[in-house]
């Protein structure tokens, strides 16, 4: 039992850090007009600490942005594409 326990508390140590931070979220981005634009959201995306990863489609008007919940949230995300004058939402 206290063996089982130890071995239990070993696995989650390990597990549980690597899924509880890195989060994907799918935002919309209907304002990206042209096939420049998602440079422009990419960046501003890529420009906030704990984002490693921002993948933006004009044809899809949307941005796949990996992060760091630990570092960052959504709310940060959106107004970042914000205030590079893309504003967005969090896609269902
Ligand atoms: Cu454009």
């Amino acid at each position: 039992m206290k063996k089982s326990i130890a071995a239990l508390a070993a696995a989650l140590a390990f597990v549980v850090p690597t899924w509880a931070a890195v989060q994907t979220v799918t935002l919309s981005v209907p304002g990206m007009t042209c096939s420049a634009c998602p440079i422009t959201v990419k960046l501003s995306l890529t420009k906030v600490p704990g984002v490693s990863k921002a993948r933006v489609s004009y044809e899809e008007k949307e941005a796949v942005v990996t992060f760091d919940d630990t570092k960052v949230n959504v709310e940060a995300l959106l107004k970042a594409t914000k205030d590079a004058g893309y504003p967005s939402t969090v896609k269902p």
